[in-house]
């Protein structure tokens, strides 16, 4: 280690080493200093906030002690590290989290009760960092738990938004967006404001040659912003190991204002130019699975992938080593396309910088990204027009172009006659503009590519990558089924059903190895341990319906079904479906008799999730929604048989409380366009049951739980095309229980038909491209055996109890793992 301190002083230093609490006297000592000094505010002028912040920064100090400790460790370690770049980190609120992991949530829990508060009120305090859009974030924050708790030396890089994911709240039926700032109040980063880089956009490209004859590019004369970083510690579970997420955030690299501008009156123009270099790290594009292609967009990959990479390398070169070493000591997984660009700078720092020769840094660079893949979803695939890049990157657009000659070459070597595949395989392509496809440049540039489920690490080889199956082999393309991470999704989100699981099973040990819940098959047939179990189960649905009833007004009986869908809305989802069910259900009790209705299993039928803000069908599914629960949950016959309820903002601290609560719970995309989905995996690990196609990790799931506890139904992926081929043909007549619920849509019983017309013409004219008229009959049908498996109590505790037992596979432990020994190349530091 380099000190600035000279040895003879180290000791004062050490005896006077940063402690902290380790019982709950300590930490009621250091929530009263932090609320009556960093807060300014005293015993009688407290409230949640102020305890909720006092609890925060308390327990900060704490981390960040073992957070300097790990750092340390890994430096003197020397060992290769992995970084894991993601543009979205879904992390939800950290106190809680924190606690358990540290697993002192007992004794914090008593100090501040005996301080007059209630712990679950502070935990309620914090606003939840937001920094994602659905599935791709939230593994994100997944993994980086797993990394921790199982000590590996990791890094995540991502970008400081100022406003997360927008906050939804449904105004007359509607979606409406509202900005979320929620930085006012975060204890959980750090500034560090000696951690900066410089970072270029625009310019030019200046070509000369050296004294010895080589050629050397030089990119100048652009505008430079500066990336600033902010730490965020990440706490592992039963591990003193606290990682590092660095999130970047932008300045102007010039200070506060342009001074000769200030000072010339032109004061205007002067904040101008510094909000303009703030915008770059203002805003989280709030697409779930769609390239919208804008410029500030690629600004913003760009800055955080240079400043990224900047670290990395300036870490890297303080250990002395040969270039050639790079890969031994960096491993760097590009989560999805959005960091690609990193290749290539890569590239630009070893050639341009460090004045490596091509073929040399290629090799470097090859052998350190991976790069995972997580949809196949056309309107997803990211591509940058030339010309915008051309402006933005110059010198990046010259660097793709000479690794797509040079790969070009070597694929015409192999293939000498296939002039096609040239041209399918290009990074160009060839379109008017051209465009740059981003997911076959990190394809060329990664050593090796994954996909998140069984089925679609098959699908891209066979689909949208087969081309490059054939030119590298099939060895470079492989799997890495998605996990969850068991603290947060069983442990913080269901703390009764993870305490008895731990009475059985006599520990908790199965947080750290989950494969250990096995041990609970024994018990499936066990009485009371039956009735225990489902009496959790009832404690979180009333929970939950206390929670309808004081945001919604509506009354919704905790001993119904509860079926839930909560996800980002989208067509391939298709929550479409779902409330075309769950009108189908409305009409049939509608015509029932008395005695009829008598016999039915009550429902309610639970929606959550957000449209992106441009997609104008997402929006009118909502509306669909929301429009049939108010006809239905105030239709007078109806009664507690049918309830249809839409969460607001639906996201990751509802998502905490929703899944303990659900008996059944949906995912139901068209076959083959899911990649993988991990909510389906929370549910079942909460003790819910699942309703699902064919797609995803349902499959795995069902593998693993067994066929006779998921209710599977629907067309497979490999019947998708010939279907919808069918329906371009004209050759497919629409269900008729479907045609039913149309007709009904269109006769006003939900409102003004019109409103609802772009959803009809998607089924009909439009094609049905996700296939709910193929999927309805087989879907109202499964419906009817779930209500038949729900009247039998005993059976369904017993098959929700095996399939929790079975659930261990869907650890992100078990992912982090597989990505560690099969990937990455990584071994575990132990921090003491
Ligand atoms: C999602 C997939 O849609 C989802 O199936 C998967 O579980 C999740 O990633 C994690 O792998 N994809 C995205 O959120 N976004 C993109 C661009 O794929």
């Amino acid at each position: 280690f380099e000190s600035s301190v000279p040895e003879p002083l180290r000791n004062l230093w050490k005896k006077f080493a940063a402690t902290n609490f380790s019982n709950k006297e300590q930490f009621q000592k250091e929530v009263v200093h932090h609320v009556e000094t960093t807060l300014a505010r005293s015993l009688y002028n407290c409230d949640d906030l102020a305890v909720y912040s006092g609890a925060a920064l308390a327990m900060r100090d704490k981390l960040i002690i073992d957070w300097n400790k790990t750092q340390q460790a890994h430096t003197l370690a020397d060992q290769k590290r992995v970084y894991y770049l993601s543009l979205e980190f879904l992390m939800g609120r950290t106190l809680d989290n924190a606690l358990l992991n540290r697993d002192i949530k007992g004794y914090a829990a008593e100090g501040v009760s005996e301080l007059g508060f209630r712990m679950e009120d502070l935990i309620e305090q914090e606003h939840d960092a937001a920094l994602g859009n659905g599935g791709l974030g939230r593994l994100a924050a997944c993994f980086l738990d797993s990394l921790a708790s199982l000590s590996y030396p990791a890094w995540g890089y991502g970008l400081r938004y100022r406003y997360g994911i927008f906050k939804q709240e449904i105004i007359d039926g509607y979606q409406v967006e509202v900005p979320d700032y929620w930085l006012d109040f975060n204890p959980w980063e750090f500034p560090r404001h000696d951690i900066t880089v410089d970072i270029m956009f625009y310019g030019y490209v200046r070509r000369y040659t050296e004294e010895d004859g080589s050629t050397v590019n030089i990119w100048e004369g652009g505008e430079v912003v500066q990336a600033l970083a902010y730490d965020v510690p990440i706490p592992g579970y039963g591990t003193s190991t606290t990682n590092n997420l660095r999130l970047w955030s932008s300045k102007p690299s010039t200070g506060e204002f342009d001074f000769q501008k200030f000072n010339s009156g032109d004061y205007e123009s002067s904040v101008r130019d510094q909000q303009r270099a703030e915008t770059i790290s203002a805003v989280l594009y709030p697409n779930d699975n769609i390239d919208v292609g804008k410029e500030l967009r690629l600004k913003q990959q760009y800055f955080w992938v240079a400043a990224s990479l900047y670290d990395i390398v300036r870490r890297f070169k303080k250990s002395h080593r040969a270039w050639t070493e790079f890969p031994h000591q960096v491993a760097i997984q590009l989560n999805d396309t959005h960091p690609t660009l990193a290749i290539v700078e890569l590239m630009r720092i070893l050639v341009d910088k460090e004045h490596l020769d091509w073929d040399t840094a290629w090799n470097i660079v090859t052998e350190t990204f991976g790069y995972t893949n997580h949809t196949v979803l056309p309107e997803a695939l990211e591509k940058w027009s030339v010309p915008l890049f051309q402006n933005l990157l110059p010198r990046h657009l010259q660097i793709i172009y000479d690794i797509n000659l040079f790969f070009l070459q070597s694929v015409e070597r192999r293939f000498p006659k296939d002039r096609e595949l040239l041209g399918r395989v290009s990074i160009i392509e060839e379109s008017n503009p051209q465009v740059i496809r981003m997911a076959y440049l990190a394809i060329i540039g990664s050593k090796k590519v994954n996909g998140v489920a069984e089925l679609h690490s098959d699908l891209i080889k066979t689909t949208i990558f087969k081309d490059f199956v054939n030119i590298f082999g099939p060895d470079k393309f492989t799997n890495v089924t998605n996990g969850v991470t068991p603290r947060r999704w069983l442990h913080q989100a269901n703390p009764q059903l993870s305490a008895l699981i731990k009475e059985k099973l006599g520990s908790y040990d199965f947080l750290k190895d989950l494969s250990l819940l096995s041990g609970l098959e024994k018990f499936a047939d066990d009485k009371t341990f039956q009735k225990e179990w489902m009496d959790i189960k009832l404690r979180n649905k009333q929970r939950l319906a206390k929670y309808i009833k004081d945001t919604t007004g509506i009354s919704v009986n905790p001993s119904a079904l509860f079926d839930i869908q909560v996800k980002r809305i989208h067509e391939y989802k298709r929550q479409q479906m779902n409330i075309f069910g769950v009108i189908s259900r409305y009409l049939s009790l509608k015509a029932m008799t008395k005695e009829e209705r008598a016999k039915q299993v009550p429902r309610v039928s639970i929606f959550g999730g957000k449209a992106a803000p441009g997609y104008w069908m997402a929006k009118t599914i909502i509306r669909l929604i929301t429009a049939v629960s108010e006809v239905v949950n105030n239709d007078a016959d109806i009664g507690d048989l049918l309830k249809v309820v839409f969460i607001e903002d639906y996201n990751v601290s509802k998502a905490e409380f929703l899944c303990p609560a659900s008996d059944l719970s949906e995912h139901i995309s068209t076959a083959g366009t899911e990649a993988s989905g991990t909510s389906n995996m929370k549910f079942v690990l909460n003790g819910g049951l699942i309703i699902g196609t064919c797609d995803g990790a349902n499959i795995e799931i069902t593998r693993e739980i067994g066929e006779e506890r998921i209710f599977l139904f629907g067309n497979l992926a490999e019947d998708v095309e010939d279907l919808r081929h069918a329906h371009r043909y004209g050759k497919t007549p629409m269900d008729p229980s479907l045609k039913e619920v149309c007709d009904e849509i269109q006769k006003g019983t939900f409102g003004e038909p019109g409103v609802f017309a772009g959803l009809i013409h998607a089924l009909t004219e439009g094609g049905d491209y996700y296939l709910v008229s193929d999927d309805f009959a087989s879907y109202l049908s499964t419906h009817k055996l779930v209500d038949e498996a729900f009247k039998d109590t005993a059976a369904w505790a017993h098959n929700t109890i095996v399939a929790v037992s079975r659930m261990g596979f869907f650890t992100s432990d078990r992912a982090i793992n597989e990505y560690a020994d099969e990937i990455w190349n990584i071994d575990p530091v132990k921090v003491d």
